[in-house]
């Protein structure tokens, strides 16, 4: 189903040069599923690139079988992805605590960092004050 579904995505593009897929690596879902259907598109669209951005878990642990689930599907995004980003949790709960000073320190807060990281690194650009500050000191 999930393979239909990105076989008609493609379709609809008239080109698709690169694909990027965000996984958690130490569960079921991301780990299993993940790597699972990465190897099945990258034997189907031999011409796309996929970059994957995995979600490291946390080193003291949550899920019993996290480190083998983690070499396995690291070793999956070597042998089958193009580029690989790796996020590691317990950095991002740091950010959190010390440098942010959440008190909720919730998944969601992690996942607001995650989201302002990526989209820092994926889609780079300037905002108008920035913009407005290099432009007159380039001027003078
Ligand atoms: N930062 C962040 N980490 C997550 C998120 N979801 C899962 N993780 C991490 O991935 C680990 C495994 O989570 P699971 O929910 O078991 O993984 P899953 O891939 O969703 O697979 P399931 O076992 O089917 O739920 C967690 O212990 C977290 O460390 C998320 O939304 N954000
Ligand atoms: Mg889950």
């Amino acid at each position: 189903m999930i393979s239909n579904a990105y076989s008609k995505l493609l379709e609809n593009l008239d080109s698709a040069p690169g694909c990027f897929i965000l996984q958690s690596l130490a569960g079921g879902t991301g780990s299993g599923l993940g790597s699972y259907l990465l190897e099945e598109f990258t034997d189907l669209y031999e011409d796309v690139s996929f970059l994957n951005i995995g979600v490291l878990p946390h080193q003291t642990g949550e899920v019993i079988l996290q480190s083998y689930n983690t070499v396995l599907s690291m070793a999956s995004l070597y042998r089958n992805s193009q580029g690989i980003l790796l996020i590691e949790n317990d950095k991002i709960q740091e950010i959190c605590e010390k440098l942010l000073m959440k008190k909720s320190n919730s998944i969601n807060d992690m996942n607001e960092v995650i989201s302002h990281q990526l989209a820092s690194v994926l889609l780079p650009c300037i905002d108008a004050r920035r913009k407005k500050k290099i432009f007159s000191t380039c001027e003078n």
